[in-house]
Formats: C-alpha cells, sequence, structure tokens
C-alpha cells in the first residue's frame, strides 16, 4: 500500500494539527523547517500533511493527500533537550532508519497525549 492508500485503508488512533520538522534524514543533519502539519497515528505508521490549516479535514476529501510518513517499529521517543529546540513542549521522534523529527505543540495537554500514544505504539509494535 502507498501512503494514500493506507490512509483510507485503515482508520486513525489519532490526529491533529502539530508543529514538525525533520532535523535528520536517513543520519544525515537537515535544516530546520518548521510546519504546521497534519499529523495521523495509524498503526505503526505516522502520516504528516502539511499546509492544512488547523480545522480542515482531509478524510474523504481528495484535495490534499499525506506527504510523509514514518513507521515508528523499533523507533524512539524521548522529549527534546534545550539544545535541540527553544521551543517548548518538543518531542523528539527517532526512526529506525536514521530519520529524526521534532514535533511540538503549544498546548501541554496536546503533546502530552501525543507522547503517551507514541510511547505506547512503539512499545506495542516493538518485535514486529
Ligand atoms: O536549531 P536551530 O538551527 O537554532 O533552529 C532554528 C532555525 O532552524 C531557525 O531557522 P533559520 O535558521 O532558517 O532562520 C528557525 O526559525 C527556528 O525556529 C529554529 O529553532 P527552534 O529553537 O525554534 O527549533
Amino acid at each position: 500500500l502507498d501512503v494514500s492508500e493506507k490512509v483510507h485503508a485503515y482508520p486513525s488512533e489519532k490526529c491533529g494539527v502539530l508543529n514538525v520538522t525533520k532535523i535528520t534524514e536517513h543520519g544525515k543533519k537537515v535544516r530546520k523547517n518548521w510546519a504546521s502539519t497534519w499529523t495521523v497515528l495509524q498503526g505503526s505508521s505516522l502520516l504528516f500533511a502539511k499546509g492544512q490549516g488547523s480545522g480542515t479535514s482531509w478524510f474523504g476529501g481528495n484535495q490534499s493527500k499525506p506527504e510523509f510518513m514514518v513507521d515508528l517499529r523499533g523507533g524512539s521517543v524521548e522529549w527534546a533537550s534545550k539544545e535541540k529546540s527553544s521551543k517548548k513542549h518538543v518531542i523528539e521522534l527517532k526512526t529506525r532508519v536514521g530519520t529524526e523529527l521534532l514535533i511540538q505543540s503549544e498546548i501541554d495537554t496536546v503533546i502530552n497525549d501525543w507522547f503517551r500514544a507514541l510511547s505506547e505504539t512503539i512499545n506495542t509494535h516493538a518485535w514486529e
């Protein structure tokens, strides 16, 4: 299944608008580019669709497709250190293939829920 097929094949467990930037790709540092991003957790996949204003639904619509997907299996999450970002409430997500993302929300309850959901997903799918 490609990313867009996957979105329609399985219900999402969690979705929302978060600030997201990649910081490392395949082990190489990349320039930060924070963007408000529709983020969807589905099974062990985390999907991102950029450029969606908050409140805009893209489910069922075909005006935008997920742009990026990471496999959470074998990954890790932790709260980012001050060196990684000056922002508050930043999650650092590392994937098995060496992609690192920072995920942030100004709303602490929102980011705490995501931290829990991502941790649980990683633990649940650890041995697949
Ligand atoms: O880790 P850095 O390089 O201090 O990250 C900041 C920069 O990416 C900056 O962009 P430019 O260097 O292109 O101007 C961003 O605007 C900042 O948001 C980044 O830092 P934070 O601490 O917000 O993650």
